[in-house]
């Protein structure tokens, strides 16, 4: 398999801390790591386009030929594929509430994150944007709470004891907030701790750049 990918952006980053974690778990999946330099503009060009028409990474190569053009999916796949110490675990209860944690991460932190990163110092050279800079913040503040409060319990992880794909998306998007120097934690103690602890894990020191 193969995983066209770029270092700072969230979401293959996210499927990269996914793999280094089961990496971590004794799992070698064999996925070698492609750069697509969005920089450059290589996301859109047809040889990425021809594995990915809308032009984004992360995008995995199936060993059949097939692409899967989602993180979430493709973690989803790598799962299912290597179920043997897989992150997503327990009872459907448990495995529901993991799922629902990532969702609300990458759905109401990750996209205001990159929204803000895009407004103040996009590194694919969109032109700032004050405006839409404020309102990403503004977004931001129920999610970022209601994370806080779940970490009061003294969990040391945002699903526990154990590492969750949530933890890998919402370090992914906190990457992009570091490059664009912005601090997005406020008053939110629980929340600064757990990110000096998740950057400290051994496949967080592999993948993260910023
Ligand atoms: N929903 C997709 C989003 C993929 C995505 O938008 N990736 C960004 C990088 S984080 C990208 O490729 N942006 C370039 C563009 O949209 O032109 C996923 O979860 O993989």
């Amino acid at each position: 398999m193969k995983l066209y990918m770029v270092p700072l952006a969230p979401n293959p980053t996210k499927v990269m801390l996914y793999i280094a974690e089961r990496a971590e778990r004794g799992l070698d999946m064999g996925i070698e790591q492609i750069v697509v330099n969005t920089v450059k503009g290589r996301h859109k060009e047809p040889a990425h386009l021809a594995r990915n028409p809308f032009g984004t990474v992360p995008t995995l190569e199936l060993d059949d030929g097939g692409y899967i053009v989602e993180s979430l999916a493709i973690i989803h796949y790598l799962e299912a594929r290597f179920p043997e110490g897989a992150l997503l675990a327990g009872t459907p209860e448990a495995r529901a509430r993991a799922l629902d944690v990532e969702r609300i991460v990458d759905l109401r932190i990750g996209g205001p994150m990159g929204a803000y990163g895009h407004a103040t110092r996009s590194p694919l050279g969109r032109p700032p944007n004050p405006e839409a800079a404020a309102a990403a913040m503004a977004a931001l503040r129920t999610p970022l709470d209601y994370l806080e409060r779940m970490l009061g319990d003294g969990r040391p992880l945002l699903l526990g004891e154990h590492v969750s794909i949530a933890d890998c998306t919402l370090q992914s998007s906190l990457q992009f907030m570091r490059y664009v120097e912005a601090d997005v934690f406020g008053d939110r103690p629980l929340l600064r701790a757990w990110d000096v602890r998740y950057r400290a894990r051994p496949a967080a020191l592999k993948v993260l750049r910023w």
